[in-house]
């Protein structure tokens, strides 16, 4: 058995256990919050006040924010973590995965949002069956210039001690690095931007399961694909630009969907 697999099975055993036959399960991704558009913040917040109490659980698999600098940076008035807070109170679980762009979420957020932060790729059980998550960009190899910007930044030390400069610097530092990821995905082509096919394949493999729950694409959508002789379904969440894109799972039926997010979006 693969090392990763035996891990993964160690690991599942005292990990996260879900049954979507006595309350739906939901997944988002990549709604890339951001002061300069409240209106979508608004809707989230009315999202987590209404529709996701339905749920058991609330997994957030990344980019939940369009750029986080560190929890210290964020304004005291952020009504995003109190939200999450409240959810989590009235009974629905709150987990928050790492995005690309708010890989500096810490405990200090997830603490204010009763919220539990999970490493990714993260193995959890549904219905007795072993489903994996992660956001997504890991799997993007192609994308040789992502991939070592991602390392450089992933790096403790890096993060050390980016968090240890002053708030305007990370500002700037964050400011410059979008302004750069912009220019160079201009020249990609939309092939290198997507999952490599193997990557995935391999990942199914390593964590010997037959279903995958990711984002960062952009490109909602039920994928299914053979391994070893196996089916196995990769699921795509997509963002939360125009309407919501949401991941409900209930009665073990796996439903993608978008929801409009209502006259304040
Ligand atoms: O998220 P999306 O879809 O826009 O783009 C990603 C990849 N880009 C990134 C970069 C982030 O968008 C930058 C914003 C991060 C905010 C948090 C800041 C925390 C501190 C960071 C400070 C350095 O993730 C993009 C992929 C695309 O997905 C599809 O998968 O292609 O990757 C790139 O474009 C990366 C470039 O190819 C190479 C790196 C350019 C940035 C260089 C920054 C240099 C550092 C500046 C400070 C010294
Ligand atoms: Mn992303």
């Amino acid at each position: 058995m693969h090392a990763a697999a035996m891990l993964a099975i160690l690991g599942v055993m005292d990990s996260i256990r879900l049954d979507s036959h006595s309350r739906p399960i939901y997944f988002l991704a990549d709604l890339h919050l951001d002061e300069k558009r409240p209106e979508a913040i608004a809707a989230f917040i009315q999202f987590l006040a209404g529709p996701a109490r339905e749920a058991s659980a609330l997994f957030i698999l990344g980019d939940l924010f369009e750029a986080w600098i560190g929890d210290d940076a964020r304004p005291e008035h952020d009504p995003v973590a109190p939200a999450l807070a409240r959810l989590s109170q009235q009974g629905t679980a709150v987990y928050l995965m790492h995005g690309n762009r708010d890989f500096l979420l810490g405990e200090r957020f997830a603490t204010a949002a009763s919220a539990e932060l999970i490493e990714e790729p993260c193995l959890i059980s549904i219905d007795s069956e072993p489903v994996l998550l992660e956001h997504g960009d890991a799997l993007c190899v192609d994308d040789l210039a992502y991939q070592a910007f991602r390392q450089q930044v992933r790096d403790p030390a890096w993060q050390a001690e980016f968090l240890s400069l002053p708030i305007e610097a990370r500002i700037r530092q964050a400011q410059d690095a979008r302004v750069k990821s912009g220019e160079a995905m201009a020249g990609k082509t939309s092939e290198i931007m997507d999952v490599n096919a193997e990557a995935v394949v391999e990942r199914l493999r390593a964590y010997d399961v037959r279903r995958l729950i990711h984002g960062h694409t952009h490109r909602p959508a039920v994928h299914t694909l053979m391994v070893d002789g196996e089916p196995a379904t990769r699921i795509v969440l997509g963002d939360w630009f125009e309407q919501a894109s949401i991941l409900r799972v209930s009665n073990g039926d796996y439903s993608l969907r978008t929801i409009n997010l209502g006259p304040t979006a």
